[in-house]
């Protein structure tokens, strides 16, 4: 008797705690999957229709794609969601029509844009549709901002992993988005710079210069120069031992950003700034003296000798080997701050560079002083403006017909400081600030020029006082996420005010990734984790 009366208290107290822990579960599936598509993507997409209910990602999960060339996506989508959910979801090539339950990556002519896509999530599937591969791979990163944030942690996760239903169509305001980091003040190693591509690309950034050589540092392997980075590359700000990349490390991150849909532009910035190299090569010098490496943070006082025969072959030796390296269309020349350069002599420099760029195949980018010279067709013109009369540079390159991209000092430089109490970083053009960094449009900014002017956007890292990645991280984030959605989203479309909370609820996703982001005060953070927790638990009651 005293048994069947255990067993039956057992029973009962079992039934009441599934009973109990399924309307949690249900509760909690409600709360997360009504809430999900206002939340947080950002950058904002164009449109987005929400249909109240969700699918749930599974271990029986697949993922399918119409086409063979498409599998490396289908793998890298994979491997995404792999450490989180702890699931080994299989990638098929699927011609036909998706199957249900699964995720489906196909491309379609009938998406304008050649990085738009349309995300279509129901709870018996998911479709990415896109123009092109870099439209899916964007889809994709919206994806994940739609999975609880915990999906960018490494170690397996006990979550239900639900995706609000809904469609949403989406596509950049702009082609180029970009990003710069100076690798020859502080050398920034390949493992760093492949964690910089990974953190860009969540963003659905698409560039990637790398200012390769300055006075501190030569820091890209040339064969047939050898000296410019074994001595060349030896020390950086600081007297540090600096470092360089070997070619086979270049082309590694080269294809590395590639399948992360990003386009590396290499940098080696001239006449001005090429101490490293004058240090490494003294025929480059017009006295024929090498000169001493420098570890200092000045600007402007180092040239090439540009009239003399020797430094247009070492010219065309550095950008032949470059150019072999780079699949993308542009090589950067540089061309700022050649104070001690004659403005006649720069001229004609930049004029001969420009064809030595021209002869490997590659079109030219260079700082806005390049406007100065007689512009290539397709040179791009990147407005820094070190100060506000230099507009006039943007305006000339205009009026040569080159596209500008846009880098305003005063705005999109990462290595300005937050405010007055900011460790790191630079502000002889102002503090920046989160809103400061957020709160401009590109084609506002410059009397006169407008959005057909302008190719895109690029947000740089000089890194005088950069030495590794936390410090990188801290300066870039959050400013640089602000800087994807002017590139991506429409000014139109942009509110301060509505992105600060937008950024705040991003919050999990950056500790998740474990990013030393800048905690600003202006900025709402709030965990949605907690958030979701507190919310199922009030509506339970
Ligand atoms: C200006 S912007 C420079 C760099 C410095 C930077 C520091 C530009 C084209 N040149 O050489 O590193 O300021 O903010």
């Amino acid at each position: 008797m005293k048994t069947l009366y255990n067993s039956i208290l057992i029973l009962l107290i079992s039934i009441i705690t599934t009973t109990s822990c399924k309307k949690e579960e249900k509760i909690k599936k409600i709360a997360i999957s009504k809430d999900l598509l206002k939340d947080n993507i950002i950058p904002k997409p164009a449109s987005l229709t929400a249909t109240g209910s969700s699918f749930e990602l599974n271990a029986k999960s697949e993922i399918h794609y119409q086409h063979s060339d498409l599998k490396p996506i289908a793998e890298y989508l994979s491997g995404l969601l792999q450490p989180a959910t702890g699931f080994k979801l299989p990638v098929k090539e699927m011609s036909s029509m998706p199957s249900t339950d699964h995720i489906f990556l196909s491309l379609t002519d009938s998406i304008p844009n050649n990085e738009g896509y349309q995300l279509s999530i129901k709870e018996n599937g998911i479709v990415i549709n896109a123009k092109k591969p870099a439209g899916l791979f964007y889809g994709i990163q919206t994806l994940r901002q739609l999975l609880p944030a915990s999906i960018e942690l490494n170690e397996k996760q006990d979550n239900t992993w639900l995706i609000a239903s809904g469609t949403i169509k989406d596509e950049p305001s702009y082609s180029y988005r970009g990003a710069m980091l100076d690798v020859a003040r502080h050398f920034i190693g390949l493992s760093d710079v492949k964690r910089y591509i990974d953190l860009l690309s969540f963003y659905k950034i698409n560039t990637l210069h790398l200012h390769l050589s300055d006075d501190q540092g030569w820091r890209i392997e040339i064969k047939s120069w050898p000296n410019l980075t074994t001595h060349g590359g030896s020390t950086e700000v600081g007297g540090g031992e600096g470092g360089f990349f070997t070619q086979v490390q270049y082309k590694e991150l080269v294809k590395y950003a590639q399948e992360r849909f990003i386009t590396i532009i290499p940098e080696i910035d001239m006449p001005g700034h090429t101490n490293a190299a004058l240090s490494s090569y003294s025929e480059l010098n017009c006295n024929g003296k090498a000169t001493k490496l420098y570890t200092g943070t000045r600007v402007g006082f180092s040239t090439f000798c540009t009239d003399k025969e020797i430094t247009y072959k070492f010219i065309d030796d550095v950008i032949r080997e470059l150019a072999e390296m780079t699949p993308g269309e542009y090589i950067h020349i540089g061309g700022d701050e050649s104070d001690a350069t004659p403005i006649k002599e720069y001229i004609i420099f930049i004029n001969k560079v420009q064809k030595i760029v021209a002869k490997h195949g590659k079109k030219v980018l260079g700082w806005d002083e390049i406007a100065h010279a007689t512009l290539a067709p397709n040179s791009i013109v990147q407005y820094w403006a070190r100060d506000s009369t230099e507009n006039k540079n943007a305006h000339m390159a205009v009026k040569q017909n080159a596209k500008i991209l846009m880098s305003p000092a005063t705005k999109a430089y990462l290595d300005m400081k937050y405010d007055k109490t900011t460790k790191l970083g630079l502000d002889w053009a102002g503090l920046t600030e989160v809103d400061v960094a957020y709160n401009w449009s590109l084609e506002n900014h410059i009397d006169g020029i407008k959005k057909e002017n302008i190719i895109g956007i690029e947000a740089p890292l000089w890194t005088e006082t950069v030495e590794n990645m936390k410090d990188l991280e801290y300066l870039v984030f959050p400013r640089v996420i602000g800087i994807a959605e002017i590139g991506w989203t429409p000014t139109s479309q942009r509110d301060w005010n509505e992105y600060k909370v937008r950024l705040g609820k991003h919050k999990d996703r950056l500790d998740a990734l474990d990013i030393n982001y800048y905690n600003s005060k202006l900025v709402p953070w709030k965990s949605i984790v907690s958030d979701t927790i507190v919310k199922s638990s009030k509506d339970s009651i």
